[in-house]
């Protein structure tokens, strides 16, 4: 593995203001580990995770030099612009509830972002965190399962805080955005990712507290899929129809021309209306 262990002094984001901002989280952030430069957050949290590290533990990076998005596809991970981390969890929780992880992930991002910035992040269907019909970041949820249950699971955020057009290829360009774009001015990167790990520890609680139908209701308010039309891309299938609700797990239920419903599991939505 590339740079590992590697690490470095800290750039513009303050490790030090994050450990002394989180120190009441009881499970996230208990430990933090910071890169300038990585492969991918998600790949050496698996590594970690698998070495048996501490629930709770939080990679960051400055920069990812193979970073991941969902069905092998690549994250853009320039330096020192954005927001790359990973987060080890061992939750109990089944193996079929998988996708609720991903769902906590994006509302707690969601909710951070909305109390910090005052911006309408929205969540398209399952991990994109969307501004403006643009995407401002993603999560890639990853696990190690026995049978039945997850072993350990590393949740990837990528967010694009101070990201200018020129940093990103041409073909994604107009489909993505950054809270910089968004607000016209530099935000902080420091307490951004404070304000993150702080909601991700209150609503990671609730979770445990209250189950997964609170996390489900939270996720509904924040969907930009539910009531659209949509065009879902699967491996070897494109479904149209109109995407109604999620289901206790975290799947999407369309309702197809027939009126007959088809839950999905994974896949890219396109909203058509
Ligand atoms: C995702 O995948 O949205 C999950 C992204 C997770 C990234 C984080 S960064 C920290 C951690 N470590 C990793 O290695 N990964 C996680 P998906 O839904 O498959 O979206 C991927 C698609 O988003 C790409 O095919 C591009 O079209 C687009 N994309 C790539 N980089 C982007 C960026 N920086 N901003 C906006 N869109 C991007």
């Amino acid at each position: 593995m590339d740079n590992f262990p590697y690490y470095t002094k800290d750039s513009d984001l303050s490790i030090e203001k994050i450990r002394n901002s989180i120190s009441e989280n009881i499970i996230i952030g208990k430990e933090i580990l910071y890169f300038q430069s990585i492969t991918s957050t998600n790949t050496v949290a698996l590594e970690l995770a698998s070495n048996n590290c501490n629930e709770g533990t939080v990679i960051i990076a400055d920069m990812q030099t193979d970073g991941k998005g969902r069905l092998g596809r690549k994250w853009i991970s320039p330096i020192g612009k954005n927001l790359y981390m990973s987060i080890i969890l061992k939750p109990e929780i089944p193996l079929k509830d998988v996708q609720i992880l991903t769902l906590f992930s994006a509302v707690s991002c969601a909710s951070a972002i909305r109390k910090l910035h005052k911006i309408h992040v929205l969540i398209k269907w399952p991990n994109d965190l969307m501004v403006n019909n643009k995407k401002l970041g993603g999560i890639l949820t990853e696990i190690k399962n026995e049978p039945g249950r997850i072993s350990f699971a590393v949740i990837g955020i990528g967010l694009n805080i101070n990201l200018e057009r020129k940093d990103l290829p041409e073909d994604i360009r107009e489909k993505a955005t950054s809270l910089k774009e968004e607000l016209g001015s530099n935000v902080s990167r420091t307490d951004t990712l404070i304000a993150i790990l702080k909601e991700l520890e209150r609503i990671y609680n609730l979770l445990l507290r209250l189950g997964k139908t609170f996390i489900i209701e939270e996720y509904l308010k924040m969907s930009s899929t539910i009531g659209r039309d949509v065009k879902v891309i699967m491996n070897d299938t494109n479904i149209i129809g109109t995407a109604i609700d999620i289901d206790t797990n975290g799947m999407l239920i369309v309702k197809l021309a027939d009126n007959s419903l088809k839950k999905i599991s994974y896949g890219d939505i396109v909203h058509i209306r």
